[in-house]
Order: C-alpha cells, then structure tokens, then sequence
C-alpha cells in the first residue's frame, strides 16, 4: 500500500491523525501552519488547506504534489492560474456543512422574527419594553442555490411549516421545497419572499449576481441572509437597501472583505446581524472533515471513483 507524506494546515487531534493513519498506514503527517509548510513542500504528496490560505507559494516550490484537499467547502482562494492549468487533484468538503450552516440560517430567522436584536440591546440598557414578535411558520423562504446546505435548510423550514422556493438550475424533484425556479426566473421568486437565503457557491457566474435590482424586487419586509460569499452581491447595493428601507434587514455571515472593515457601514446599521464568517463552524468539524478526507485517500490507495473533485473549471 502506498504511503504519502500529508501536510495539514491545521493543528489536529490524535483521533485524527489516527483516521489517516488508518486509511494510509505509514504515511507521515505534518500539521503545521502555512509559514511553516513551506521546508515541507519538496516532499508532499499531499496538501490539506482551508479555502481561505494562499497557497500559491506552497503549491509552486512543490514537486511532486498531487492533491489537495480544502477542509472548507469554498475553492476559490485555491484556483489560481497555476492550479487551474495542472492535473493536480482538487477536492473540497462540500456536504459536511448542512447540519450547522443550516442551524445558523434558522436561528437568524427566528432572531429577526421573535425581536432577539432589540431585546439584546434592550438587556444591555436594562430596558423592559416589549418588542414586536412574529412567527416563521407559514411564511416565505426562498433559498438561492440548492446544494446540500440548501436542501438542509429547506428540511428545516418545512418543518417549521415555512412555503419553500428555491432556485436551481436543474429542475430536479425536491422532497422540501414547494417550488423551484430556473435562474432567469430569479426576480418572480424575490417578490415572494419573508426570508430570501443566499447558499450558492462563489464562481464566475454567481460573482455579484445579486444587485440593487433584486434587492428591489423583494418586499420591504424581507430579510435577506447570506451564509455563501459575500462577492455573490454588490455590498454597496445591499447597504443603500438597508439605509433605503428596501429590505427590512440583513443576517450577514459573509462580506467582500473578511474580516469586516471597521469602517464599514454595516456594523452600525439596525437590523443586521453580523457573525465573523462561523456559520459553519461546530466542535463536529474537524470530525467531519477529516473523516471525509481519510474515505477519499482509502479511494485513491483502492483506485475508486474519488468524493467532492472539483471541477476547476466551473469552480465548485
Ligand atoms: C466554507 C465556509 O467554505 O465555511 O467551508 O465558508
């Protein structure tokens, strides 16, 4: 059985290095950071990184790398020219996501409804003051691009008894959504909508595809949440339709530039909700990743069809 040498970028627990270990045994691992991985390159078979690291300096003082595995679900850092134009296996982790990204869009939902923000701030103040309350169940949804973190918030918004749309290109049937519309459709389906949830992936295509346009198409009421990219929308468009009223607030996971800019208008705006880019993160997600990378390695020793290649051309 062959064995490789593995660098991580990240710092992992013995139970992982005993998952790799098990599907590749004798193959060595270093877990280390980026600066460090550097000396290491000459020798790597292998490279585990987030979406997020450049490792375009890694990747070229490499000889003889033949895959990289991204720990996020998100590649676009991860193909650049050199990448895109070498056989170099590319997979992600795309489908370990739905449980916590899922948890996160629905309790930003039920924040929003049930007036968690003010009473927050209220708490802080040592207010009392009731605050407007309303519920999820038999609204809207429209969840923008249907991969497997959007299926699992369609389940969980069925049922919490909310309508489901969601738009998809292939028109496949969908146990949890009660409509699905094509791309070009985009504007019928925002109308609609309480709630509309962006989880499509960052490529050429989705790259600022939402403008003020759509942010005018939805209803004054709505919220608008994203958990994907922040470059799918024009940022400048979503703040002058929350300082306009167009929507009625913003659940922001995701932003053009991460971390979010102290001087961007967004942190003082009322009505969003910003996390620093943890809507997928859980205490499960090593756990997960790594179990899906040690089943890909066992499928590359056995030569089986691989989980989760990209396809560097479409990005995802
Ligand atoms: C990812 C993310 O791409 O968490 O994995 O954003």
């Amino acid at each position: 059985m062959p064995a490789f040498h593995i660098v991580v970028l990240n710092k992992l627990a013995p139970k992982h290095l005993d998952m790799i270990e098990a599907a590749a045994p004798g193959s060595t691992v270093v877990s280390c950071s980026l600066e460090a991985a550097l000396p290491e390159m000459d020798k790597a078979d292998i490279l585990l990184a987030w979406g997020f690291n450049d490792i375009r300096p890694l990747f070229l003082s490499s000889s003889r790398l033949r895959w990289v595995h991204s720990l996020s679900a998100g590649v676009e850092k991860l193909i650049f020219a050199e990448m895109r134009r070498n056989d170099c296996l590319l997979t992600n982790s795309r489908g370990i996501h739905g449980i916590p990204v899922s948890e996160h869009v629905l309790a930003m939902m039920l924040a929003f409804s049930r007036g968690l923000p003010t009473c927050a701030k209220q708490q802080q103040a040592h207010l009392w003051r009731r605050v407007p309350s309303d519920e999820i169940h038999n609204k809207t949804i429209g969840i923008l691009g249907l991969g497997s973190i959007g299926r699992e918030i369609a389940k969980k918004a069925k049922a919490f008894g909310m309508n489901v749309l969601a738009m998809k290109r292939e028109q496949t049937s969908e146990l949890f959504v009660d409509r699905l519309y094509k791309p070009h459709e985009l504007p019928e389906l925002l109308q609609q909508c309480d709630f509309v949830v962006v989880s499509l992936p960052l490529t050429e295509e989705t790259q600022h595809l939402l403008t003020l346009e759509h942010f005018r198409a939805m209803k004054p009421s709505a919220y608008f949440i994203n958990i994907a990219r922040g470059e799918v929308l024009v940022e400048a468009d979503l703040i002058t339709a929350l300082q306009e009223g167009l929507i009625r607030g913003a659940g922001l996971d995701v932003f053009a530039e991460e971390p979010l800019p102290a001087a961007s208008p967004l942190w003082d705006l009322p009505n969003v909700i910003i996390t620093p880019h943890t809507a997928a993160l859980s205490p499960y997600y090593l756990d997960r990743a790594i179990k899906l990378f040690a089943d890909n390695l066992t499928r590359l020793i056995h030569d089986r069809e691989m989980f989760n290649i990209v396809d560097k051309t479409k990005g995802y």
